[in-house]
């Protein structure tokens, strides 16, 4: 069997759950019988891991978190964060780090000061911590393939959590040594060690605005207060708080100065959404005039009690869950509703430490008998929300969904 047809294999099993009719229930049901799901759990995947998570494709891996384990804590453990990646890298199967000894990270494209900068010297620079939210751009791909199947894992709304990266600013990077790009240069542009599985195909790597970079981003070398685990990109990684994890390049090997975005595969191809909007199904090729790149976050909650499916009796309950957006403005408001239409009330926002980290939000609702769908909408100060609709920004690569949080639960 191919990679692909394998994938295909994969996505059809995935998508049979989130897709409540039409052929491809069928077809889940054919390869579930042929292929049983033997997938080990996530702890044999990558040591540390807790057992407990969604294992979506083994290698390289694509892991989810769990909503009822997410909404445990404030900060999510490195044993539950979700990984992605999509390349293998040696030695990452560990949430220990990497060795780091000989770690050099290279400097190219038209500047001033040096071609390239020894992980030892770069830790002994002042460094900062930064509470945020990092989240895969495929997070909630699941809900897009409702309107349409949508190509890739089936994440739901697990593929993001809120934590603490630790690491050196970029521009005090610049500062310390001297590094003045071209005036030319409006991109930076990150590689990692890890290679492609296959020789000829693209190597994953990512460019992103200069000033955004040069205003948030972290050359991270800490995850939680721990050296940054081997899974998640240690001994460091690129880090732009606000930015869809996809652009936090892992294992930082070089960094580029250009004067545009990379015309890598990974940055033209995939991880763009359509400027404009597509009827679910449609075809799309992404270029970069016709496309944005899965940079700044869009806004979005996700409701994390009760849980979807879950059974309740009759009378008050806590609603709660998280807001978050791309940093640039705060949450003002979250929303709450039993049915699209409305009435919709607003849920407390708690404040949070940092712009990056989600905001956690509640509000308590009288639930009567009855299948009931409960709906949380969040809006920024600059007025961006999340649709009602998962149609709405659908894309055939399931790419930055942000639909208002929809989950139903049986009050009896
Ligand atoms: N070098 C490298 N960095 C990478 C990737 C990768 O394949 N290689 N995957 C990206 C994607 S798509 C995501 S969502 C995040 C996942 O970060 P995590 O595994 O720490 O959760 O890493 C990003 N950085
Ligand atoms: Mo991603």
């Amino acid at each position: 069997m191919t990679q692909r047809d394998i994938h295909r294999r994969r996505f059809l099993q995935q998508s049979g759950a989130a897709i409540a009719a039409g052929s491809l229930v069928a077809t889940h049901a054919t390869s579930t019988a042929a292929a049983p799901d033997n997938k080990p759990t996530a702890d044999k995947l990558i040591a540390g891991k807790d057992a407990r998570l969604i294992v979506h494709i083994a290698e390289p891996p694509e892991i989810e978190t769990p909503l009822a384990l997410l909404r445990e804590s404030r900060i999510t453990p490195a044993s539950l964060l979700f990984v992605r990646s999509n390349q293998p890298m040696p030695g990452a199967e560990t949430l220990a780090p990497l060795p780091s000894k000989d770690w050099k990270i290279q400097i190219a494209g038209p500047r001033s000061g040096p071609a390239e900068i020894a992980l030892a010297d770069l830790a002994k620079l002042e460094q900062v911590e930064v509470e945020l939210v990092l989240q895969c751009s495929g997070n909630g791909r699941a809900m897009l393939s409702a309107a349409a199947p949508a190509k890739g894992a089936q994440w739901q709304a697990g593929a993001m959590g809120n934590v603490r990266f630790r690491g050196v600013p970029l521009t005090k990077v610049f500062e310390h040594f001297r590094i003045k790009p071209s005036e030319q240069a409006r991109f930076l542009t990150a590689e990692g060690r890890d290679a492609p599985a296959k020789s000829g195909e693209p190597d994953f790597e990512h460019s992103i605005p200069l000033d955004d970079a040069l205003a948030r981003s972290l050359l991270a070398l800490e995850l939680n207060g721990e050296p940054l685990p081997a899974a998640h990109g240690g001994p460091v990684r690129l880090v732009t708080p606000g930015y869809y994890a996809t652009m936090n390049v892992k294992w930082l090997s070089r960094l580029r100065f250009e004067a545009g975005e990379t015309a890598n595969y990974h940055q033209v191809g995939r991880y763009r959404t359509p400027k404009e909007p597509l009827t679910p199904g449609d075809k799309f090729t992404s270029t970069l005039d016709n496309s944005d790149a899965n940079w700044r976050m869009r806004v979005k909650s996700t409701i994390f009690a009760p849980l979807d499916g879950e059974q309740l009796t009759p009378g008050k309950h806590k609603i709660s869950g998280v807001a978050f957006g791309d940093g640039s403005a705060q949450i003002e408001s979250v929303l709450v509703a039993t049915s699209p239409a409305g009435p919709w009330q607003a849920a407390k926002i708690e404040p949070s430490d940092s712009p990056y980290a989600w905001q956690h939000w509640s509000i308590e609702l009288d639930l009567p008998k009855g299948k009931q769908q409960i709906i949380a909408r969040a809006t920024d100060a600059q007025g961006r929300s999340q649709p009602l609709s998962a149609a709405a920004d659908w894309n055939p690569a399931g790419y930055a969904y942000r639909g208002a949080s929809t989950i139903t639960v049986v009050v009896q």
